[in-house]
C-alpha cells in the first residue's frame, strides 16, 4: 500500500481585466450651426479647428461620428458637458457614449 501523502495546492490565477475603454459619439441634427459644433469640440475635447471641423463634418455627412474614447466615467462626463453646451444655447447637439468591444 502506499503511504505517499499529497497535500492539495490550491494556486488562484489572478486575472483582471482591463475595463473597457467608451466611445464619445457625436450624433448629427439639422440645427445646430457647424460652427459651434467646432467650438464645442475644441473646448471640450481638447481639438484643433481641423480636426474638430473634421469631425463635425464626418457626423454631418454621415449621421455620426466617433470623436474620443476614454474609460467610462470620462466618457459619460464630457459626453454630457457636451451636450449640455448644445442645450443651454437651445441647440439639439448631442453626444452619447458607448463601450467599445
Ligand atoms: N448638420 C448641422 C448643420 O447643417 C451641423 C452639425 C454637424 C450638427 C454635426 C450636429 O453633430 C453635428 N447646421
Amino acid at each position: 500500500m502506499s503511504n505517499i501523502v499529497t497535500k492539495p495546492r490550491t494556486k488562484v490565477a489572478l486575472k483582471t481585466e482591463r475595463p473597457r475603454l467608451h466611445k464619445v459619439i457625436l450624433v448629427n441634427d439639422d440645427f445646430t450651426p457647424r460652427e459651434f459644433v467646432v467650438t464645442v469640440l475644441k473646448g471640450e475635447f481638447r481639438m484643433s479647428e481641423d480636426q474638430a471641423y473634421r469631425v463635425m463634418m464626418t457626423a454631418h455627412r454621415r449621421g455620426a461620428c466617433v470623436v474620443a474614447v476614454y474609460a467610462r466615467d470620462v466618457a459619460e462626463t464630457k459626453a454630457t458637458r457636451a451636450t449640455e453646451a448644445g442645450r443651454r444655447k437651445g441647440y439639439p447637439l448631442m453626444f452619447t457614449t458607448e463601450p467599445e468591444e
